[in-house]
């Protein structure tokens, strides 16, 4: 249905305001507020420019509650003016833009109040995401629980440049696997980048690889003013002229102004009588206007664009703009990080007829009136209360069964519990879902997938099944299935456990996703991964195998650095066990803590191995239980005069079971420490510190601090890692003791795991000779002969 005029009138007065105030907003932090550490407000105002109008249509009027958007960085201050129009938005935090709790520069889920559905700030990565969102609405969907919600629309605002982000693409491919609906990606197509204009035709390629994807692409590069002109005598010249015009020539003349448009045009285009006087009845102001007039700049276009979609395929919107548009330095190239100056900004004030002191007022000078603009934007459709949701908590069992065998891996027993949760009907079962980027068999996810079956919305049997070839695993893909099989790419991965794990407030249905990839692969998906952290996704994610316990596997499957990665990222708590009793507990443990608040509760990875080992005969008792999951428990307690303790994690718990026991014949009351997450300890000790030092007399002990008290100052600590010794290196700075810090630091061969431990020094007796170095008394005799 057409748009009536007074209603276009409107959206557009908005979109002026919209740009107005975050044009102030900027101003704000740089000339304004007292800055005394030069905090320079850079890559926005041009940025939000090129996107006022796009986002007014779009949030002013197209958009529906049920619909979520990933806004493009650099138009987080448009963003923020929208709200504080919408009244989701404060002054204050407006004038605190990029401040100490003031509103984020790049719109954030978690730190922001004004109602962001998906943070962004690392290019590529929100767009993606609403593609991956899509694909978990349509499972929520499948699986019945959308309830009486409507199915909304997943969309992102992309700058052009965005488009170079390779994970957009990864994800344009599994888009198309899964039969992507409901998402738009709206193009911001200022044909600039940060330090560029945008090569010539690159966006054809584009266009040919979406319309390839299955995917509708939607061009909108002329406003009406520009349709209006061609329609005259002489505009098919004018409009040959624009789509020949090149991309940089085009910027820099929106740059120079209305003069320098009539003189390009004239040298071009000569005089031809009707073209001729189709220009020069324009004053300069009126040429610039009309050549600045593209479609992403015209409400009327852009709402027409949007309202012309009338099915649920992807669609690509190529909205062509003009970074900057409307301000000084529109078309500029090096305006990235563009600033007004006061001057400037006083003339942009008067001609926005904006009486000084009003800047902040929402209506100022606009024609229309307070009443009728406050009516208007309390019927705004997307303007409602209640748009992020919540789920209830799925319980999750005491303690979580697996079938015990005397040796097992980690790996085999994280396939061993989801295939004993599979088995049942419980709820836990129901809301787990699993996905993995083509590793799914050899992360042992198997048997969960025999039992729960592979999701698509269409139904598909297994075609070796319905051939009757014996294969181990029976694939049906259904509605009701419960495994999201994934291509490689391991962004993919991180990105689509970012959007299930945000269902629950997404959605308003819980979901438990749990990944699996190859350890190493962590570094490649990692910028993905810390954005799903950083924007509260829950999720679990086991990675297996790690390390150099590979060992055949060789050197580039090697995983040094991830203990680290998993200590230092935030919202994920990392674990690695050694013992399938210890995962077992650490999964349950994991599945709460995935639910809880925010603040409170996190994602969770596992770093998992491949390597066999005996396993602890022992009672689950609650303490053994409470220390497994706050990160460690004494394996064997050291006496009360102890010289030494070892401290191992994962995988190289036979080597310091074994060294502990060869020790212990020449060394007093040596102690074993079992550590099952570096991460949770540190984080403790952390928390300690900074609380007895905030609320001083507070007598709190972080769980690493009452297991190490016991030690005097001379007890030596050895701590083993199959990863960055540095992970655990730490330990001795708690009360003070020494430590030999034993890890691998450089990539690996391959070999046996015998080679290489003995290689890297992480075998028994490279521990063994670590305690003789923190000790005195006579040489450790007994020390294991290398095989
Ligand atoms: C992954 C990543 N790399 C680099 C940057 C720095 N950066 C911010 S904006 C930008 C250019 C964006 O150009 P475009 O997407 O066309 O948006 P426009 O500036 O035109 O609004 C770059 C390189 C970033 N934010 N994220
Ligand atoms: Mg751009």
């Amino acid at each position: 249905m057409p748009v009536d005029s007074a209603r276009l009138d409107t959206l557009t007065a908005l979109a002026r305001k919209a740009l107005w105030l975050s044009s102030w907003t900027i101003h704000h932090a740089n000339h304004i507020r007292s800055n005394t550490d030069g905090l320079k407000v850079g890559g926005h105002q041009a940025s939000s420019a090129s996107l006022a109008t796009i986002m007014s249509a779009l949030y002013f009027h197209v958009l529906r509650p049920e619909d979520r958007v990933a806004v493009k960085p650099h138009a987080s201050p448009v963003f923020h003016a929208i709200q504080y129009l919408f009244g989701r938005q404060s002054r204050e935090k407006l004038e605190n833009f990029r401040g100490f709790k003031g509103a984020q520069s790049y719109p954030s889920r978690t730190k922001d109040v004004d109602d962001v559905d998906f943070s962004t700030g690392s290019v590529g990565l929100g767009v993606a995401q609403t593609l991956f969102a899509s694909l978990v609405q349509d499972y929520v969907k499948a699986h019945g629980w959308m309830k009486d919600r409507r199915e909304g629309r997943m969309i992102a605002l992309v700058g052009d440049a965005e488009m170079d982000e390779g994970n957009i693409f990864e994800a344009l491919a599994e888009g198309w696997k899964h039969g992507l609906r409901n998402t738009w990606w709206v193009v911001d197509y200022n044909r600039q980048s940060l330090d560029a204009v945008v090569r010539e035709g690159l966006w054809e390629k584009f266009e040919t690889v979406f319309r390839n994807f299955g995917w509708d692409v939607v061009i909108v590069k002329y406003g009406r003013l520009m349709r209006e002109a061609f329609a005259e005598a002489g505009g098919e010249a004018l409009k040959t002229w624009i789509d020949n015009c090149p991309n940089a020539l085009y910027a820099a003349l929106c740059f120079q102004g209305g003069g320098a448009f009539r003189k390009h045009l004239h040298d071009e285009i000569g005089d031809q009588g009707p073209i001729t006087k189709l220009i020069d009845k324009r004053s300069d102001e009126e040429l610039l206007a009309l050549m600045s007039n593209l479609g992403g700049h015209d409400m009327a276009s852009m709402v027409e664009a949007f309202e012309s979609v009338d099915h649920d395929r992807p669609v690509c919107f190529i909205a062509y703009t003009i970074k900057g548009v409307g301000l000084p330095f529109q078309g500029h190239k090096d305006n990235h990080a563009g600033l007004m100056t006061v001057a400037q900004m006083e003339k942009y004030r008067e001609s926005q007829s904006i009486r000084p002191g009003h800047e902040w007022d929402k209506y100022e000078g606009l024609t229309q009136g307070a009443a009728e603009l406050d009516a208007f934007l309390a019927r705004v459709p997307f303007n409602k209360d209640g748009r992020r949701l919540t789920a209830p908590v799925v319980e999750v069992p005491q303690q979580l069964a697996f079938k015990p065998s005397p040796q097992m891996s980690t790996q085999q027993g994280f396939g061993l519990v989801l295939n004993e949760i599979a088995r049942g009907d419980s709820e836990l079962a129901k809301r787990i879902v699993t996905t993995s980027p083509d590793v799914t068999v050899s992360t042992n996810l198997g048997p969960w997938v025999n039992r729960r079956g592979l999701f698509a919305r269409g139904e598909k049997a297994d075609l070796f099944r319905s051939e009757k070839i014996p294969s181990t695993f029976n694939w049906d893909f259904s509605p009701k299935g419960q495994h999201l099989e994934l291509g490689i790419a391991e962004m993919n991965l991180f990105i689509m456990l970012s959007a299930l794990g945000l269902s629950h407030q997404i959605n308003g249905a819980r979901l438990l996703p749990v990944g699996t990839l190859y350890d190493p692969f962590i570094e490649r998906g990692l910028d993905a991964l810390n954005y799903a952290c950083y924007q509260d996704a829950r999720f679990m994610v086991a990675a297996t195998p790690s390390g150099i316990t590979l060992a055949p596997e060789g050197g580039a499957h090697q995983s040094i650095a991830t203990p680290l990665i998993g200590m230092a990222q935030d919202g994920l708590a990392t674990f690695e066990p050694a013992f399938v009793d210890e995962l077992a507990v650490i999964m349950g443990w994991g599945f709460e803590h995935m639910q809880r608040d925010p603040g409170e509760g996190g994602s969770v990875y596992l770093r998992l191995s491949t390597r066999s080992i005996e396993q602890a005969q022992r009672i689950m008792t609650p303490e053994l239980q409470q220390g497994i999951t706050d990160g460690a428990y004494w394996l064997r307690k050291p006496g009360p005069n102890a010289e030494l303790v070892i401290a191992y994690t994962g995988a190289v718990a036979p080597e310091a079971i074994e060294a502990t026991g060869f020790i212990g014949e020449n060394r007093r009351d040596i102690g074993l420490l079992a550590i099952t997450s570096a991460d949770r300890l540190h984080s403790g000790w952390t928390a300690a510190r900074k609380l007895r030092r905030d609320r001083r007399g507070v007598q709190h002990l972080s769980h690493i601090e009452k297991l190490l008290a016991p030690l005097t100052r001379d007890c030596g600590i050895v701590t083993v890692i199959d990863g960055h010794p540095s992970a655990l290196g730490w330990l001795g700075s708690v009360r003070g003791n020494r430590v030999e810090a034993l890890g691998v630091e450089q990539f690996g061969q391959t070999g046996t795991i015998a080679d290489l431990y003995r290689h890297y020094g992480i075998d028994a007796n490279a521990i063994i000779d670590a305690a003789e170095s923190l000790t005195t008394g006579a040489p450790i005799v007994h020390r294991k002969m290398a095989v």
